[in-house]
């Protein structure tokens, strides 16, 4: 492995460059080198910010190290790898991330004071990378988290672009504002440039067959390449080091050959602008398909650039291509990668001369693909013509996919003519349209849903002709998790050393069953006064951060009820804030001696909404306006907040979560596919407030439905009422009185200019898709028995809360993860040696 004869100096020096976890020493003094070194600054000129970034880089060694070392055995030991292909990973800040998972909190603590820093000021210096939107991306920041804690032999990939998700910001009238969030404009000290990782990436150009062959010849359009960049991701308590690779878009030729000859010197070194852009920008809709040829572009660039650097890793073993899937799986984080199954035909038979039909046995082996919604205007389907001019190969490639699919489906059900275009990959009219999903099933082996609900409806709905056609067994569930490193060790410290001093060890952070140990602590007075101390305390820590940066006095006392997710009608933050109106009304009607009797409450919101999803803009205009005016009314007093927090973040939630009593999760039965924020909050002692839906169905069971507050229609009485709402539609007055009367108050110009509301009015008196006003009534109950409960029993609520903490030990990223690896990635643990 050594230069012949040099091994001693090797070996000195990376002896002299190794820092033990618990030396203080050593760790101020690479803090001090990277301050004189790398930010080529002195003891005497530095801020902050400055001693943030020489600590992160001082970090950034040790993971170095680590990655080093997980590389280097895992290519010895050469394992079936997991790639985990995700357009959005939402980390946020990953400084503190870091060092509780390498074990040295208390080390850079010490050695920052010693320094004469703080280290939780060093923390806030800190920037969120805000590569993701919401659930989905997020979820991949947690399942790499687990696939390194786990020791799986895996990687991510995905995009690096140059602004994450906007800023949110709130104009006086209560308008969302978008500004960009240039996050790269300070240095990044967690990635690494690889700009010797470099592939060629070609969009548009021509397709020329070659005769007597499956195979073509693409050519000609617009080349460029992707760069990589790469995040290294440390699991907690293993040396294993996993990694995000990220790709930056970037012009092929440092100049253009051509320009220069003509002596057009400028134009010789001009970037291309279309190549510039590729890599720009993360697209802001959650949940929300956009059929944009940028979007095509980026997708394509990452796809191919991922494919090339697996092919190549795998190339090194020198073995047939028969074998690839035993060495490989890629798991395709919703439909946004699909385009990688004909990327890879493309490879396999255009370069690597394969048969046709040999590449597609080889290709159906390696892929998985999760399915992240049912709501249809989330389901991406691509223009053919677009499609065409973009990547004319691939849809060759997809064509004969799709004719070689529908002929199998033909022989099963002759004469079938309605099935055959049902599941056409290619919709048929004008225009038509691939459809991605349907691509994704039928090149995967398997396909998955998010939580049990969520994959019954997949099965029983829009994927029932693929199940009926590839067997049950090509469905399966994988409930989401979030890793309780982020969500409890580094968001509740406290409440974290309460269990770890209870349980007596640290192992709950990496196996989060043993949380439900603690259960019957929940009977203990003592136990459940320190668990409601720490509550307190968080709540005052927010409460603090929330007078500080909007002003608004907070009553620790009041039940803090959190609904923070995007923005969205299917999440409905309407019938929330509608019962806040109702809950206003009432404190305003009752009399001075009876408003003693009402139970105060504080609701809290976050989120953002997509620039262009104007519906889902007035609701954020609606809360901020009746937080204005409840926030200051005196009849209200301490009973009522109503606080909106701008621009949304990983590191807001990281603050929140900890903080809630309740946790808000009313999406109407059947279209939040799992949600992940509703496991976060009971992880941290809130008490479920939710519809049966998603992945609250499972907390509930798991929980007990004791500890939870479940309310509204049902999944399978959804469709019945929507239709009833739609074509046998009764007044609003007839379906709910209570919400007629906080619609009359909205609409008599209580929260700004009588009309502002009326477009969002109008989907609730019309149509009501999301079953707002059928489910109000039973909104407000479920409300009341809060109420009851809050005032009535507080003994009670903290035993309700600590029994569903302690229960949420299958909602552990790590129990979602070995599920992945044992029942569809078939990757075992590859553990780095301890030395
Ligand atoms: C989706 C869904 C969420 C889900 C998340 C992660 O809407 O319900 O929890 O993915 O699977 N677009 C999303 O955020």
């Amino acid at each position: 492995e050594w230069p012949v004869g040099q091994e001693a100096t090797w070996k000195t020096a990376l002896k002299a460059n190794d820092v033990d976890e618990d030396d203080v020493q050593g760790v101020a003094n690479t803090i001090v080198r990277h301050v004189t070194t790398s930010l080529a600054r002195q003891a005497g000129n530095m801020d902050t910010i400055a001693a943030y970034q020489a600590t992160a880089l001082s970090v950034r060694d040790q993971l170095i190290k680590r990655w080093n070392e997980t590389t280097s055995y895992h290519t010895a030991r050469a394992p079936k790898r997991i790639y985990y292909f995700s357009i959005e990973w939402l980390i946020g800040r990953s400084l503190d991330n870091a060092v509780l998972n390498l074990g040295m909190k208390n080390t850079y603590e010490d050695a920052s004071r010693k320094l004469g820093f703080n280290f939780e000021d060093l923390l806030n210096e800190e920037r969120d990378a805000a590569l993701g939107n919401g659930g989905l991306g997020r979820l991949a920041a947690c399942y790499i988290d687990s696939m390194a804690t786990l020791s799986l032999p895996g990687w991510g990939y995905g995009l690096r672009y140059n602004y994450g998700i906007f800023k949110q910001m709130l104009s006086k009238t209560g308008e969302q504002l978008e500004a960009p969030d240039p996050w790269l404009d300070r240095e990044n000290p967690w990635e690494i440039a690889r700009l010797d990782v470099a592939y060629p990436i070609r969009f548009y150009g021509n397709v020329e067959p070659v005769a007597n062959s499956d195979k073509a010849v693409w050519s000609g359009g617009m080349e460029c390449l992707a760069v990589a960049y790469d995040t290294p991701i440390p699991g907690y308590a293993t040396k294993n080091c996993a990694n995000i690779r990220l790709w930056s878009a970037k012009p092929v030729q440092g100049f253009d050959l051509n320009s220069f000859n003509a002596g057009n010197y400028e134009a010789s070194v001009h970037a291309s602008s279309e190549v510039g852009n590729i890599t720009q920008v993360l697209y802001p809709n959650d949940n929300m398909y956009q059929g944009k040829l940028l979007r095509l572009q980026q997708q394509y660039l990452w796809c191919s650039a991922s494919l090339q650097d697996i092919l190549r890793r795998f190339t090194k073993l020198e073995l047939p291509w028969t074998q690839l899937p035993d060495y490989i799986c890629i798991q395709m984080n919703d439909t946004h990668p699909t385009i990688v199954i004909a990327e890879l035909m493309r490879i396999l038979i255009d370069e690597e001369d394969i048969s046709y039909d040999q590449a597609w046995k080889i290709t159906t082996k390696v892929f998985a693909y999760t399915n992240h919604t049912v709501l249809p205007e989330a389901l991406e389907k691509w223009e053919v013509s677009l499609f065409e001019k973009l990547l004319p190969r691939h849809l060759q490639i997809i064509y004969r996919i799709n004719h070689d699919f529908l002929q199998q489906v033909a022989k099963r059900w002759p004469n079938d003519n309605d099935r055959l275009a049902r599941m056409s990959i290619i919709e048929e009219g004008t225009p038509k349209y691939v459809r991605m999903a349907y691509l994704a099933i039928v090149g995967s082996f398997k396909v998955n849903g998010v939580a049990e609900l969520h994959s019954q409806l997949l099965q029983a709905t829009i994927f029932k002709d693929f199940v009926e056609f590839k067997g049950r067994d090509h469905f399966t569930n994988v409930t989401n998790g979030i890793t309780p490193r982020r969500w409890l060790l580094q968001c509740n410290p406290e409440l974290s050393a309460l269990i770890t001093h209870s349980l007596g060890s640290e192992a709950w952070l990496t196996n989060a069953q043993l949380l439900k140990n603690l259960i019957p602590m929940a009977e203990q007075k003592e136990f459940r006064k320190a668990f409601d101390i720490i509550k307190q305390n968080n709540k005052r820590r927010l409460a603090e951060v929330i007078e500080q940066e909007l002003g608004i006095t907070l009553n620790p006392r009041s039940v803090f009820a959190a609904q923070i997710k995007r923005m969205h009608e299917y999440k409905r933050q309407t019938l929330n804030i509608f019962a806040i109106i109702h809950r206003y009304l009432e404190i305003k009607k009752a009399s001075p001696a009876d408003r003693k009797k009402i139970q105060p409450w504080t609701f809290i919101f976050a989120g953002k909404a997509a620039p262009g999803y104007y519906i889902a803009k007035l609701v954020i205009r609606l809360i901020v306006n009746v937080g204005k005016i409840v926030n200051n009314d005196q009849d209200v007093g301490d009973l009522l907040k109503v606080v909106f927090i701008p621009d949304y973040s990983v590191s807001i939630a990281e603050v929140l979560i900890p903080a809630a009593d309740i946790s808000v999760q009313i999406s109407t039965a059947g279209t939040e596919a799992s949600g992940t924020s509703n496991m976060k909050l009971a992880l941290n002692g809130a008490l479920l407030l939710g519809t049966v839906d998603g992945a609250n169905i499972e907390i509930a069971e798991d929980a007990g439905e004791d500890q939870c507050f479940m309310f509204g229609y049902l999944n399978d009485q959804v469709q019945q009422v929507r239709y009833n709402n739609s074509y046998n539609p009764t007044p609003l007055e007839q379906r709910s009185p209570e919400l007629a009367a906080v619609f009359k108050h909205i609409e008599s110009g209580a929260f700004g200019d009588a009309g502002i509301y009326d477009s969002l009015l109008k989907t609730v008196y019309e149509h009501d898709y999301y079953l707002v006003s059928n489910d109000f009534g039973s909104y407000l109950a479920a409300q009341k028995l809060v109420d009851e409960l809050w005032g009535g029993d507080p003994e009670e609520w903290t035993r309700k809360a600590i029994i569903t903490s302690c229960s949420m030990g299958d909602f552990s990223s790590d129990r979602s993860v070995q599920d992945y690896a044992d029942g569809i990635w078939g990757v075992e643990s590859e553990r780095v040696p301890d030395n």
